[in-house]
């Protein structure tokens, strides 16, 4: 088979690229490990950006997303003490929609077929070849056959685990990480939000987000050690550690019920340079990781698909090179952003084990500034809603 660009990975970043490429005309196609039914099985991100709201808009794949989506004018920082609400729409003029990850795929998986927009599922050893050449090509297994692409570009968007990153030589590549000491326990469940805005929670206890899918449907989550064990955790149990640490006010507004889904992921930093290496460019978790406390995972995913579809398609209908030359560039300027911000509000709102009595003093001491300060709340305001591409 031969294409013009062929994607590793069907997940937000591999599914959007696709879309993009396929709407201006460009050949591509995308090889996925994975089942659509395992995709649709991952729950993960539950806040968009407009950078990737607006990529949705622009594809027309937005009906459920316009119907079902729910617009977030503010969300709350609580510090066992206090609710302290970020306006982010009265501080940005901007706002945030929550629909999940899930649900984008479904929607970008759905309109697939009438983009022209080929997705091989199932397909086993996915490899890179000659990438540093102008001809690189992918192979794979399906149905016991091997099969091979030719393109003239490879977009690795295969995920944190995927093969791409490991195709960039050892000679060209840096990478940075910072591994946190604990992970998110989350909860989906059948129940109605606690509270109309997202909660975030610093308490003695410990992190707790309250967060949601529909006005019917809630997600949480609680920060817990890595050597905790999901058999260790019965509903009730995480209902009431969620009561405590969310605090009284949220607590009286919470329904409990049966977990649809319950899992614990691990929380890490991680960037990797370049983004792009000859015909092989990086998107997405293929190239960096965020701690979900910031909301961006998928929607970097989503800026680095921007800038790697606008590069892509200068390239081919205008023989421009200049973009593809500068892709890694421009879209490691806004990772390394959102990292910061992920970062950042990961260690303002988590207790970390190696903290001290000053490390504490400093989280109670940047709360109430945000609490009393416009130009903090505004800085946190406007990288919550999402930096300017
Ligand atoms: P993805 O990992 O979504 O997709 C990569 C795709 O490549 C997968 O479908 C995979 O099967 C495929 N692939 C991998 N190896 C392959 C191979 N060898 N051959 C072929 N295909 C291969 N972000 C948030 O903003 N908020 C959250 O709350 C949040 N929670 C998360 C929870 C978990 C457990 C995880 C892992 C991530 C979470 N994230 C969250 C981040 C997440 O949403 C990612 O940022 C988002 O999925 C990035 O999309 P992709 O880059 O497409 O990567
Ligand atoms: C979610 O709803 O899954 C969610 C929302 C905000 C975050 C992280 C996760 O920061």
């Amino acid at each position: 088979m031969k294409t013009q660009v062929a994607i590793i990975g069907a997940g937000p970043a591999g599914l959007l690229l696709g879309h993009l490429l396929r709407a201006e005309g460009v050949d591509c196609v995308i090889v996925e490990r994975q089942s659509p039914e395992y995709i649709l099985g991952r729950i993960r991100a539950g806040v968009l950006e407009n950078t990737t709201t607006d990529l949705l808009h622009r594809l027309g794949i937005d009906a459920r997303l316009n119907a079902e989506g729910l617009i977030e004018n503010g969300f709350c920082l609580a510090d066992g003490e206090r609710l302290i609400r970020i306006d982010t729409f009265a501080l940005t003029g901007k706002h945030v929609t929550v629909y999940g990850q899930t649900e984008v795929t479904r929607d970008l998986m759905d309109a697939a077929p009438a983009r022209g927009l080929e997705i091989v599922y199932d397909a086993a050893d996915v490899a890179l070849h000659d990438v540093e050449s102008d001809t690189p090509s992918l192979t794979y297994t399906k149905g016991g056959t091997t099969h091979r692409i030719d393109a003239r570009f490879i977009a690795g968007c295969d995920g944190f685990h995927g093969p791409a990153r490991k195709a960039v030589p050892a000679s060209v590549a840096r990478q940075y990480e910072r591994v946190y000491p604990f992970g998110w326990l989350g909860i989906l469940a059948d129940v109605p939000p606690c509270h109309d805005e997202l909660i975030y929670a610093n308490h003695e206890r410990g992190f707790a987000l309250a967060s949601m899918r529909s006005k019917t449907r809630s997600r949480y989550y609680i920060d817990v050690p890595m050597t905790e064990r999901i058999e260790d955790w019965s509903d009730d149990r995480l209902w009431d550690e969620l009561a405590l640490r969310l605090g009284p006010d949220a607590a009286a507004g919470m329904t409990r019920g049966v977990a649809l889904e319950k899992s614990i992921a691990p929380l890490r930093s991680f960037v990797f340079e370049p983004m792009r290496y000859a015909s092989l460019f990086l998107a997405g978790d293929a190239a960096h990781i965020v701690p979900p406390t910031g909301a961006k995972g998928l929607n970097l995913a989503a800026s680095d698909v921007n800038y790697l579809s606008d590069a892509l398609i200068r390239f081919f209908k205008h023989s421009d090179n200049d973009s593809v030359a500068t892709y890694s560039a421009k879209a490691l300027a806004r990772v390394w952003k959102s990292e910061r911000f992920s970062w950042s509000l990961t260690k303002l709102m988590h207790r970390f084990p190696d903290d001290g009595p000053f490390e504490r003093a400093m989280q109670v001491a940047e709360l109430d500034y945000i609490a009393s300060s416009r130009a903090m709340q505004t800085a946190i305001a406007e990288n919550y809603v999402g930096l300017p591409l």
